[in-house]
C-alpha cells in the first residue's frame, strides 16, 4: 500500500502503541523504512471525519482482482471501475488516476452521490480502482486489508487508527504485554 508492504508489530497496537520503531505512516517513519519498506503501517484519521479512500491496481499483469476489506466499518463506493485502456498499458501513469479523481470531483460538486449500499469489502479490479467513503466515528485500531491471502501475508496491509487514546477506555494497569519471542541465550 504507497509502496509500503505491511509487517505485523511484535504487540497489539490497540494496547501497546508507544514509542514503537517499527510503525510508519503520516507520523512515524522509521529510518529502516527504506526500499523496500516494511514495517506496521498506519493511517491516522481524526475521529468523525469523512474518509474517502481510493485504491487502484497498478501492474498491468495477470487477472489477479483484490478483495479489499474493512474492519470495524461499513463503507459506500463511490466509483469503481476499470482504467481507461488499461489492458494495452504497460504501466497505470498518475494521469490516469488524475482523472478519474477528476471524474469523482465533479460528481462530488455535482451531487451525484445519493443512494449507498453499505459494505465491508469490495473488489478493486485488476487494473482498476475503487474509491470509498466512510465517516470514522468509530474509534480504534483497524485493519483495512487485500482478503486474498498470498497478499495478506506479503503486506497489502494498512491499519486506520482512529481517534485519540482518551477515545478508548483505558488499558487496565495489569494487562499483559506481549513482544517477540528471543529464545534465551
Ligand atoms: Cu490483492
Amino acid at each position: 500500500m504507497s509502496n509500503i508492504s505491511y509487517q505485523d508489530p511484535p504487540g497489539p497496537l490497540i494496547s501497546q502503541n508507544d514509542g514503537y520503531e517499527f510503525m510508519c505512516g503520516d507520523r512515524y517513519t522509521p529510518s529502516t523504512c527504506t526500499e523496500p519498506c516494511s514495517c506496521a503501517h498506519v493511517y491516522n484519521l481524526r475521529k468523525n471525519a469523512i474518509v474517502d479512500i481510493m485504491v487502484y491496481d497498478k501492474e498491468p499483469g495477470p487477472n489477479l482482482n483484490h478483495p479489499f476489506h474493512l474492519h470495524g466499518y461499513s463503507f459506500c463506493v463511490l466509483e469503481a471501475g476499470q482504467f481507461v485502456n488499461a489492458s494495452n498499458k504497460d504501466d497505470i501513469s498518475s494521469n490516469d488516476v488524475l482523472q478519474v479523481i477528476q471524474v469523482y470531483e465533479q460528481h462530488l460538486q455535482n451531487g451525484d452521490y445519493k443512494a449507498c449500499a453499505p459494505k465491508d469489502t469490495m473488489i478493486v479490479p485488476n487494473t482498476g480502482f475503487i474509491i470509498i467513503r466512510f465517516i470514522a466515528d468509530n474509534p480504534g485500531w483497524w485493519f483495512f486489508h487485500c482478503h486474498f491471502l498470498w497478499h495478506t501475508a506479503t503486506g497489502m496491509n494498512v491499519v486506520l487508527h482512529v481517534g485519540k487514546p482518551t477515545d478508548l477506555p483505558s488499558i487496565p494497569l495489569d494487562f499483559p504485554e506481549c513482544y517477540n519471542w528471543t529464545p534465551p541465550n
